[in-house]
């Protein structure tokens, strides 16, 4: 069996561990198909927090509280740039963490693209599902917001971690969509896998800037594969961060049916077979697609593996 997983963010990267345990119950093979649009370019390296996020979290190297980054990690060199008076002052890198930014960046420099760059990383990390990112091209998330500074776009790590979202936001621009393709073996995965899931991240900045890469959003909803999302809301509220502010933004209701219908039934023109919401959520209704309720809080890993089998069993 051949599994597909559109991810982002650190809900994504903890669903993984999930679909990993199952996939390896049953002898499954997982790809990831990972966001970059959180993305950017900080003190001269390239920071991938959402492929990074898999890395480390797959790898056992992710700080379990703070959920980006790594355990045990040392600010020694954030210390020093704050000494320098170096901005941005309101986004940190580790220490340890730095050391992959520095690897990637300089494989980045000379010439391989960001996929073999992720296959170099994961060899250290052994993720044991194969690690995509959605394209290799420059793909960047901003955020248009209007403050006393006036109207302006804002990189997406300034609007969330700076703002932390609350910031009177207009919208979202996945900066390069238009001209990035699908990374290698993307389409290929898609178009070869058994079934794509969806998994619990924000639909918004996390699944959104994956589906707007030409010709990735086709390959899902054209191809053989049934398609079943896992939805990030239980209850009306988001599992973690801040997917209910994103919501906000484009005028859907933070909830199981609000997503559903974001993402839309294949039948419908949209991209979901299938839609796995909580039990508190149970009676929810999505046209085209058939909606059944599994626990979805994703405490350990055999939890989580077990929200995998309700996802596949759905279809
Ligand atoms: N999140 C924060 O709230 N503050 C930070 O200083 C911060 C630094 C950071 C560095 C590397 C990295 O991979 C992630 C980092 N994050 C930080 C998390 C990140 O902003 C977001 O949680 C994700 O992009 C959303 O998935």
């Amino acid at each position: 069996m051949r599994i597909v997983v559109l991810t982002g963010g650190i809900g994504g990267a903890r669903f993984l561990l999930g679909v990993r345990a199952y996939a390896r119950e049953v002898g499954a093979e997982v790809t990831a198909v990972v966001n970059v649009g959180d993305d950017l370019l900080l003190h001269g390296l390239r920071v991938c927090p959402d492929l990074d996020s898999v890395l480390y979290t797959l790898g056992g190297g992710a700080d379990p509280d703070r959920g980006w980054g790594r355990v045990g990690e040392t600010w020694t060199v954030k210390g020093e740039l704050a000494a320098y008076g170096a901005e941005p002052n309101w986004f940190g890198l580790g220490d340890k963490d730095l050391a992959t930014h520095l690897v990637r960046t300089t494989m980045l420099n000379a010439g391989y693209p960001l996929s073999q760059v992720t296959e170099a990383l994961a060899d250290r990390w052994q993720p044991g599902v194969r690690l995509l990112p959605a394209t290799d091209e420059r793909l960047e998330t901003h955020v248009v917001v209007e403050d006393e500074q006036g109207r302006r776009a804002i990189h997406f790590q300034e609007w969330w971690v700076r703002y932390r979202a609350d910031v009177p936001t207009h919208r979202f621009v996945f900066v390069g969509a238009e001209a990035a393709k699908p990374a290698p073996g993307v389409v290929e995965a898609i178009a070869g896998a058994d079934v794509v899931l969806v998994a619990p991240s924000n639909p918004v900045v996390s699944i959104a800037p994956v589906l707007a890469v030409p010709g990735l959003r086709d390959a899902v909803v054209d191809g053989p594969a049934p398609v079943v999302g896992v939805s990030p809301i239980i209850g009306g509220a988001p599992v973690r961060g801040m997917a209910d502010r994103c919501l906000a933004v484009v005028g859907v209701e933070c909830s199981a049916a609000g997503v559903g219908g974001l993402y839309g039934g294949r039948a419908g023109g949209g991209l979901l077979d299938g839609w796995l919401v909580a039990p508190e959520d149970e009676g929810t209704l999505v046209p085209d697609v058939v909606v059944r309720s599994a626990p979805l809080r994703m405490t350990d890993d055999a939890a989580t593996a077990a929200m995998v089998r309700a996802a596949l069993e759905l279809m």
